[in-house]
């Protein structure tokens, strides 16, 4: 066994897994070739295992956000009115 890996590595009859396909990883990974492997890793904005990989949109984010201000200035908006009213009603 020793020998078969001392072998492998001294001759360099690894197989370049990354030649063919990016080695199964994801088109949004880079793929690495090792001694008797490989391993894949998401590009930078990409998270996951690198067969996986998501894109972490910071747009989408920041479209959260927005949503999510939006909606509590909303909500403000709704409550000072409704308090506005509330005032104009007690005062009649
Ligand atoms: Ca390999």
């Amino acid at each position: 066994m020793l020998q078969l890996l001392f072998y492998n590595s001294k001759n360099k009859i690894d197989i370049d897994e990354c030649e063919v396909n990016n080695g199964g990883c994801h088109s949004n990974a880079t793929c690495e070739n090792t001694i008797g492997s490989f391993s894949c890793a998401c590009k930078k904005g990409y998270s996951g295992d690198g067969i996986n990989c998501v894109t972490m949109d910071e747009n989408n984010q920041a479209a959260i956000g927005i949503g999510v201000g939006v909606a509590f200035g909303l909500l403000a908006l709704i409550l000072l009115i409704l308090l506005v009213i509330f005032l104009i009603k007690r005062n009649v």
